[in-house]
């Protein structure tokens, strides 16, 4: 496996949280972690390399009161870039946050205060979301003459459906609370940290095998974009690897011998 250099991460927090899974967090809380050039860079090399480095599961999360302001406004607006610069920095959030969806290694967010414009698409790239209550979504380029460059018109889109998404968008509500989940911005809400909460559930996922955890956190987005037949297809082919892996015989033996945990409904 390769190892992870914690030290050349500037404008991220990466931490090792021990049983393979691995904090990564947004370090500008001063800029309310708005994804400036640096940021995006260093969000494609820490997930070019997690799914080879035995990450297990990653937390996601925002330093201070929000988790992300969206595109680095300020950055953005002294660059004046041409259509083509924008295009091309747009690129590299897609690079970063296909690496996020497709890569294989679960990745939960843990949500607090603003997850706007950008902040929402890099929120929409991880496997789980998480929030509490003072976290709210919205989608402010619209006001800001700008539109969406960071994959929110596809995974937003997949999340809230496209009249919602279409009205995020042309009216810049804002969604919170109970509501939030509804729509389906987040599968978690919880009262106090969004953190802890992801942290749990983080480590539960880290306890799969990691083959299973790969097909889970790859396949899974990859079959969206099949036909039906080729994804059916592909589920087949992946299966016959992931069902068959040598890691899973002991689960499947406990299971036998009647000494694994039954599944049973909550309390
Ligand atoms: C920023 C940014 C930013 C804050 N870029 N610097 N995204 C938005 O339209 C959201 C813009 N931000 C806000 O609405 C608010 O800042 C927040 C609700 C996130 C936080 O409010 P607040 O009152 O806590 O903070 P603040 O006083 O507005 O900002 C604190 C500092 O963060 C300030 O810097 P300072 O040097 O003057 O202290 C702000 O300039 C800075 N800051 N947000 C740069 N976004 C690929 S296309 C994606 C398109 C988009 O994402 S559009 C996103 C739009």
């Amino acid at each position: 496996p390769l190892s992870i250099d914690t030290a050349r991460f500037i404008n991220l927090k990466v931490e090792d949280l021990g049983d393979g899974v691995w904090g990564v967090a947004l370090n500008r809380a001063a800029k309310r972690n708005a994804l400036d050039i640096e940021t995006i860079e260093e969000l494609v090399d820490f997930f070019s390399i997690a799914p080879r480095a035995d990450v297990r599961a990653v937390v996601l999360a925002g330093a201070g009161d929000h988790f992300c302001a969206g595109l680095d406004l300020i950055e953005h607006h002294d660059e004046d870039r041409s259509p083509a610069d924008f295009m091309h920095v747009c690129l590299r959030w897609h690079e970063a946050f296909n690496k996020m969806e497709y890569g294989g290694v679960p990745i939960i967010a843990a949500l607090q205060g603003a997850v706007v414009g950008g902040g929402l698409e890099l929120a929409s790239s991880a496997h789980v979301r998480v929030m509490n209550e003072t976290t709210y979504f919205a989608l402010p380029e619209g006001q800001r003459g700008l539109f969406t460059g960071g994959g929110a018109t596809i995974r937003v889109t997949d999340l809230v459906g496209k009249s919602r998404m279409i009205d995020m968008m042309l009216t810049g509500r804002v969604y919170q609370g109970d509501e939030a989940m509804d729509v389906g911005l987040a599968q978690y809400i919880v009262k106090g940290s969004s953190y802890d909460a992801a942290l749990e559930l983080a480590r539960k996922a880290a306890q799969n095998l990691p083959l299973s955890n790969f097909a889970i956190c790859s396949a899974v987005s990859h079959m969206q974009n099949m036909s039906a037949m080729d994804a059916a297809y592909a589920e087949a082919v992946v299966a016959g690897v992931v069902n068959t892996q040598p890691d899973a015989r002991a689960r499947l033996a406990a299971f036998a011998d009647k000494t694994a945990a039954r599944v049973r409904r909550n309390d």
